[in-house]
């Protein structure tokens, strides 16, 4: 997505000036701007829960950033819980941010199921959501004010095009999955598979998950090279970070990842850039984590009444090594 920090501070400016005329016109106490722009109401702060899946990859750590800084910039006062990877923490800190009475709430969701109730708790407490990076099936989307994400389906889709365009058709591939059940791991899954669909010769050889974290990359590829190693010709990766795993098990087992074996994945982080440029790894696909300012403005929008959008798709590009060394000084995460 397109928001720049200009963008982000016209708005910033427009409502503060809205706010200042609606607190002449009411007669009410002249405030600051940054107070108007913060109060709903009273001049009392903001405060935001924001409901983390973990500390996984290094996207994830760079999401975290993004929110963080955006509410220390709005005055928002933020409640952070990092999950550490379980849903059942995800489900008691949301709890604990409705006990605490916040503004609204922020959640990153681990999974795509198992929310319906806890939304529900947060609907009659008139707390709104709003979902970042991962979407989640519900059956009432009014639980959820908006989804602020990239399309990974889509991501998936570009990583399969760009392969099949580098081997002519034709591929043996290891694929590493992410967690089960996250809306990025199924749907980078269907899009890599639609887009290999019309290529006979590309077949999915072995699949597996590694988590989204570099460790389990890096067993998971072990493993499966000492099956398969023989017959493999690429590694797709829902994520850097188990990309990267990957390549240290292919540099183990005595071939040169980049040349003997095509290694890809998605998120565009700076380390993955790193690998391109040392010729280690040969394709991202950006997935844009930097979603604080995006978030934080539906958070406002929600408490207003304003009405959002279901979701705002996050625009992603596609990097290899030939953009790799160009693009490198120019990545914010
Ligand atoms: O690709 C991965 C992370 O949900 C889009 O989660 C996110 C994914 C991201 O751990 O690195």
């Amino acid at each position: 997505m397109k928001h720049t920090a200009t963008t982000s501070s016209l708005r910033w400016t427009a409502f503060a000036i809205l706010a200042a005329a609606i607190t002449t016109f009411t007669g009410c106490d002249k405030k600051s701007d940054t107070q108007s722009a913060n109060s709903q109401g009273g001049g009392k702060k903001l405060t935001v829960g924001f409901s983390q899946v973990g500390a996984e990859s290094d996207w994830r750590v760079a999401e975290t950033k993004s929110i963080k800084d955006e509410a220390a910039k709005r005055g928002v006062e933020l409640k952070f819980n990092d999950a550490e990877g379980k849903v059942e923490n995800q489900l008691t800190a949301i709890r604990s941010f409705i006990a605490q009475g916040v503004d609204a709430i922020i959640l990153a969701p681990k999974v795509e199921t198992g929310w319906e109730p806890v939304l529900k708790e947060a609907k009659a407490a008139k707390i709104p959501v709003i979902l970042v990076d991962r979407g989640i099936s519900v059956s009432d989307d009014s639980l959820f004010a908006t989804l602020i994400a990239s399309d990974f389906v889509a991501e998936g889709k570009l990583a399969a095009e760009w392969l099949a365009k580098k081997t002519g058709g034709k591929a043996k591939i290891i694929e590493l999955e992410g967690s089960p059940g996250a809306a990025p791991a199924i749907d980078r899954k269907k899009g890599f598979a639609a887009g290999i669909a019309a290529f006979p010769e590309m077949k999915i050889i072995a699949a597996q998950s590694g988590d989204f974290e570099t460790g389990k990359g890096k067993e998971v590829t072990e493993t499966l090279l000492q099956q398969h190693g023989k017959d493999v010709t690429a590694i797709y990766a829902h994520n850097d970070n188990m990309a990267l795993g990957a390549i240290e098990a292919i540099k183990a087992a005595g071939k040169k990842p980049g040349q003997d074996i095509i290694v890809l994945s998605i998120d565009g982080v700076k380390s993955a850039f790193q690998a391109m440029v040392k010729g280690e790894l040969n394709c991202t696909v950006e997935c844009n984590p930097l979603l604080g300012p995006a978030a934080f403005d539906a958070v406002e929008k929600a408490l207003k009444g304003d009405k959002l959008d279901k979701k705002t798709i996050v625009q992603d590009r596609v990097f290899d090594q030939s953009s790799a060394a160009a693009e490198l000084p120019n990545r914010k995460y």
